[in-house]
């Protein structure tokens, strides 16, 4: 209640979720999304009771965008309590048939994003010694699966990133966790949400409540990583 959270890909899909739970929670928002979208999901939740939620249009692998978002954060809310890395994409083809222009956005988004949301924030997070940053990362941060060379191995550099920078910053009340997803029914990889074939898969809302979970869990807990899968998902553990 009465956080400030900043949620990145937050124009569709889980990222919008996220964001209606948080604001259903008492959160003030900042959106992210690189699509004037982002525009509409602000002004939606506005039009839903929830006056302080803003939109900023920024591009998560870009600094200058990002620094952006803090100051419109600071300067609207005052502070940063949570950040959400939720913002990625996805595609799956054989590695020859991934041009290396597709290999780099992939790392831009996925990976740069995740470092320079992180970046942006943690200056503020360690004045205040307090802060959550989630990264929702994939549950192929931790097996591998053909046709996704590229997408599997910007997870499991998140998963890096995550780990080592949770060990760097616990010493300043700051707590990083990923949440890893298996098959998400949304707009992921040119999909659309609610198809029927994707029924059984699992929902945005059961990602969001597991960011709640993680966000809301007590000071003294760090919640380093949850992994969920829908039950018709043939997952090697
Ligand atoms: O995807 P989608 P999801 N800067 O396409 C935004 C992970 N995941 O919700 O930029 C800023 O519906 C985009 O907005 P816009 C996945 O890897 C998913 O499924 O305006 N924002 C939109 O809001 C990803 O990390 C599945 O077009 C940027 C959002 O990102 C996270 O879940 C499985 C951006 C994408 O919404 C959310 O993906 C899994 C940029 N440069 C992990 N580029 C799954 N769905 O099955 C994109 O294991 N966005």
């Amino acid at each position: 209640k009465d956080q400030v959270a900043i949620v990145t890909g937050a124009s569709r899909g889980i990222g919008k979720e996220i964001a209606k739970k948080l604001a259903n929670e008492g959160a003030k928002l900042t959106l992210v999304g690189s699509s004037q979208d982002i525009l509409q999901s602000a002004k939606d939740l506005n039009s839903e009771g929830f006056p302080n939620v803003i939109a900023v249009q920024a591009d998560v692998a870009n600094e200058e965008d990002m620094n952006r978002v803090v100051q419109s954060t600071l300067e609207k809310f005052g502070g940063i309590d949570i950040l959400v890395n939720n913002a990625g994409i996805g595609f799956f083809k054989l590695t020859e048939e991934v041009t290396l222009e597709d290999w780099k956005k992939m790392f831009e988004v996925n990976v740069q994003g995740v470092f320079l949301g992180a970046k942006v924030v943690l200056p503020h997070m360690k004045e205040r010694k307090s802060g959550t940053i989630i990264t929702i990362s994939s549950d192929v941060g931790r097996y591998t699966i053909p046709n996704g060379a590229a997408y599997t191995a910007s997870k499991y550099a998140v998963q890096g990133f995550s780990g080592a920078l949770a060990q760097e910053v616990r010493e300043y009340g700051i707590r990083v966790g990923t949440v890893n997803p298996g098959m998400v029914d949304t707009y992921f990889a040119n999909s659309t949400q609610g198809l029927p074939e994707k029924e059984e898969w699992l929902k945005v809302e059961d990602i969001a409540n597991a960011v709640i979970y993680m966000a809301s869990a007590p000071k003294h807990m760090l919640i380093d990583e949850i992994v969920l899968h829908p039950l018709v998902q043939n997952y090697p553990i």
